[in-house]
């Protein structure tokens, strides 16, 4: 760890009636946007106690204090309707002023407790896992289902509006600041082709035909900690972007994620599919916790779900690479085109596969 990190780090410390010294900091590079850091402190006892400190990104979160009100606003009601001990989602520890955040040099800092015996996977072919993550999704959904969504923040506005994602992305197209539009046209061919049936959901949205949901946002299966021996969900994290939405996005990102043959970023394009057999356990857990409060429009939007919101991540890594990599981390050249790539050739085989999809999401409504 660098040494000015440390000392960021040791210093936030001092704002959380924390005692005793660092023994040991890693840095957790799975996320995109926020730095990550999971520290030991020694307190004097015989094991050291593990903590999750975070740097949110304050450029993609304009106004981060939104996302830790959001938080508050969630935990309290899940906890007013005294949920099991298996439900729970991550709380951040107050500081001295009382505060679930800190802000230090520019950023807002968070600190919660290492969860024991926790792993959030980051590759997982056991359909038990899958069929687990997607219940918990599914379960978070449903336990906000009567949430007062006006009490929420839009912490980005418009995050899944695919259809103005896709204005952005050709604008970004057009303006390309760093003449990077001429390697990538093919690329770009994909979008128009297949611009109409991506929008397609927020139409529906904006016409009424499907409900906005509370909404995690952010699907991934890492965002869910597993107990390491059972893999039965422990806790949801990652609820910055949780905000009105559609449920059939909180599915589909998951998809996008979990049941994909090849990682996000691979370049061996011949690696990626979807995974029929892990979509199908993934969906089972899903619609399996939250079937009940589904509407029949959005079970039948489901399958579309996924393969909207690939294209629009697809979209979104695109239009980073051609605007010289400001959202995204990248830890490599061209990353963001090889994400890009990937998305896109998943999405191609989601296209091929789509009726089959929309048959299992079927078999379990
Ligand atoms: C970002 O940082 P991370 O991994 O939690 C992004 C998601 C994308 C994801 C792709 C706030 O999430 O929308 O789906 O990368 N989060 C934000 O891996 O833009
Ligand atoms: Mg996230």
């Amino acid at each position: 760890m660098d040494k000015e990190t440390l000392k960021l780090i040791d210093e936030v410390i001092e704002k959380y009636d924390l005692k005793g010294e660092i023994s040991g900091v890693e840095i957790c590079l799975n996320g995109h946007i926020n730095d990550t850091y999971h520290v030991k402190l020694d307190e004097g006892n015989e094991r050291d106690v593990e903590y999750i400190f975070q740097r949110i990104n304050g450029t993609v979160f304009e106004d981060p204090i939104k996302i830790m009100d959001n938080l508050k606003e969630i935990t309290a009601h899940l906890d007013s309707k005294g949920l099991c001990s298996d439900c729970e989602i991550l709380t951040f520890l107050d500081n001295k002023d009382g505060e679930n955040y800190s802000f230090h040099g520019g950023n807002l800092w968070r600190v919660s407790y290492f969860v024991e015996n926790s792993v959030a996977y980051e590759v997982a072919d056991d359909l038990k896992i899958l069929k687990s993550a997607g219940y918990a999704f599914g379960r978070f959904q449903h336990q906000l289902a009567d949430f007062p969504m006006e009490k929420l923040h839009e912490t980005i506005p418009d995050f899944h509006n695919t259809k103005k994602r896709l204005e952005h992305f050709f604008a970004m197209v057009e303006k390309d600041p760093l003449d990077r539009v001429k390697d990538i046209k093919e690329d770009i061919e994909f979008f128009r082709e297949y611009r109409d049936l991506a929008s397609k959901l927020t139409d529906m949205q904006e016409a009424g035909e499907l409900p906005l949901r509370v909404v995690h946002n952010d699907t991934k299966y890492n965002n869910i900690l597993m107990d390491k021996n059972t893999n039965e969900p422990l806790c949801v994290i990652d609820l910055d972007t949780v905000m009105p939405g559609l449920s059939a996005h909180d599915l589909g990102d998951a998809i996008r994620f979990a049941a994909n043959t090849a990682v996000e970023d691979e370049r061996d394009l011949s690696k990626v599919a979807l995974d029929m057999e892990k979509y199908e356990a993934f969906t089972e857990g899903f619609i399996g916790a939250a079937k009940d409060f589904l509407t029949k429009a959005e079970l039948e939007t489901m399958a579309l779900g996924a393969i909207t919101i690939t294209i629009e991540l697809a979209s979104r890594f695109l239009g980073d690479h051609i605007n010289g990599d400001k959202y995204f981390r990248v830890l490599r050249e061209n990353h963001n085109l090889d994400r890009a790539r990937c998305q896109i050739r998943l999405a191609q085989d989601m296209l091929k596969k789509y009726e089959e999809m929309k048959k299992i999401v079927k078999k379990y409504s």
